[in-house]
């Protein structure tokens, strides 16, 4: 019997309940492994850099990078497939979880650590979390050293004072649109979970235990609450629908794409090969400001490449036209 794939991963990490989410719906052996000071040689010996989810392949392989460790296994367990036979719909899924990876990041992260209330709360869960057997004080100790830790590194995501009204426009805008595409489907593509699922899921269930972020969907967004829940045990509920069926209501989200997250990763990509080390993009709600990062230019860099892939798909050119995509996309 091979053994079984281990997920070292944690309940505060989007990307690690992306990958545990994935291997559930594929019921593909696995064994999740809550990163922690009782795995630390076994982690070690599988994680190039020091991040989680980090998975051990069944030939004792370390493999990191929830995009890339999805790919990886989707190419050799192909069934049922997270991907549309409709390559324009593939390519569609793609785009929307590169999209979750980063904006949808980017929404979670502000808010886990800009306002007390988040800040306070998540350190604490964090800290429990890292130290499973410590005491009350170890624990507060800890608590107070992530917190201070994470929220220092707030900036690398473009959270700071100037930017959180525009964030948090972002977050509710996003919800919104959300809470109509899921009022009469399970999943964004139909009755079953695609690529862009797990990518935005992932960021959004996080939001969904945060405070603040918590509250607003509950209040904003009850479907998409239950989306977020359903992601954590996807199933095969039926198929895939068609564009024409999906249109009315996702490509307003694809639109959202084309006017936040496509200007700013653009702008983020073109900053780095100038080598400056601050930016400005116009968004609607006002100019937005951040350092550049450097990990999106190289999954920018990956999504384009799957757009030259899928280019001649049909009505794919028209459907990111109209939601102003396109031009970012060649
Ligand atoms: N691009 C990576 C991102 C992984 C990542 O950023 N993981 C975070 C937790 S969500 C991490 O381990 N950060 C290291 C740290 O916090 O020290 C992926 O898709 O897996």
């Amino acid at each position: 019997m091979p053994q079984p794939y281990r997920i070292f991963g944690s309940e505060m990490s989007p990307y690690s309940v992306k990958v545990r989410s994935y291997f559930r719906f594929k019921q593909i052996p696995h064994v999740w492994i809550p990163r922690g000071p009782d795995n630390d040689e076994d982690y070690r010996r599988f994680a190039r850099l020091p991040i989680v989810p980090t998975v051990a392949t069944p030939d004792d392989e370390g493999i990191q990078d929830s995009t890339p460790i999805i790919e990886r296994v989707e190419a050799i367990c192909t069934q049922p497939s997270i991907h549309p036979a409709d390559p324009a719909l593939r390519f569609l899924s793609e785009l929307i979880e590169e999209f979750g990876d980063e904006w949808g990041n980017k929404l979670m992260f502000h808010h886990r650590w800009h306002a007390d209330v988040d800040a306070e709360a998540s350190s604490r869960t964090l800290a429990r979390l890292l130290l499973p057997h410590g005491d009350a004080i170890s624990v507060a100790e800890k608590a107070r050293a992530i917190r201070e830790r994470m929220t220092g590194r707030g900036h690398f995501v473009g959270s700071s004072q100037a930017n959180a009204p525009l964030i948090t426009a972002y977050y509710g805008e996003l919800i919104d649109l959300l809470e109509t595409h899921l009022a009469s489907r399970r999943y964004l593509f139909g009755e079953r979970p695609a690529f862009a699922d797990f990518g935005l899921s992932g960021q959004l269930y996080e939001a969904s235990v945060d405070p603040t972020c918590g509250a607003e969907m509950r209040a904003r967004g009850p479907k998409v609450l239950d989306w977020c829940h359903r992601m954590m045990e996807p199933r095969l509920d039926g198929p895939f629908e068609d564009w024409g069926a999906l249109a009315p209501t996702m490509a307003p989200i694809l639109n959202y794409i084309g006017r936040y997250f496509l200007p700013w990763t653009t702008a983020n990509a073109r900053t780095l090969e100038a080598g400056a080390d601050n930016f400005t993009v116009d968004l609607p709600g006002g100019p937005y400001s951040q350092p550049p990062q450097k990990y999106h230019a190289r999954s920018l860099a990956a999504l384009k490449g799957k757009y030259a892939q899928a280019m001649g798909a049909p009505g794919l050119r028209a459907i990111l036209s109209a939601a102003g995509c396109l031009d970012y996309l060649q």
